[in-house]
């Protein structure tokens, strides 16, 4: 796939992780809304939430598990956070994403 997130996962454009393993990447974003603004990518090409299957159960529990640590690594456990959950040709970019969001919201993702 061609979208950025697929080449970013593919170390075709430079990124450093703050977080990975077998399924997962997660970076900051590029354009902050908020003091905290963290994307958690799957490394499989999942388009959009429409997309999401029960076959990826697993994959969606090793998501909340890594936004937990995230959240613990920031300091968010006071739950100053969100996670907005994006990915459609609609959107901006076409590939599953978690958007974790702490402290002042700048504006809207
Ligand atoms: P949306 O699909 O509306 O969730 O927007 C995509 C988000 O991904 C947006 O917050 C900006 C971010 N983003 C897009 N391209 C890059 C990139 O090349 N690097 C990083 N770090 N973030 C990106």
């Amino acid at each position: 796939m061609d979208d950025i997130f697929c080449k970013i996962i593919r170390k075709e454009i430079p990124k450093e992780f703050i977080y990975e393993s077998e399924n997962l990447v997660a970076f900051e974003d590029i354009n902050p809304s908020a003091d905290v603004h963290i994307l958690i990518v799957p490394k499989q090409h999942i388009e959009s939430i429409r997309d999401v299957k029960s076959e990826h159960g697993q994959l969606l529990t090793e998501v909340y598990q890594a936004v937990n640590k995230l959240v613990t690594d920031n300091n968010l456990e006071n739950g100053l956070y969100r996670v907005v959950v994006n990915g459609g040709k609609a959107q901006h970019v076409p590939h599953l994403h978690f958007h974790l969001l702490g402290g002042q919201w700048k504006k809207m993702v």
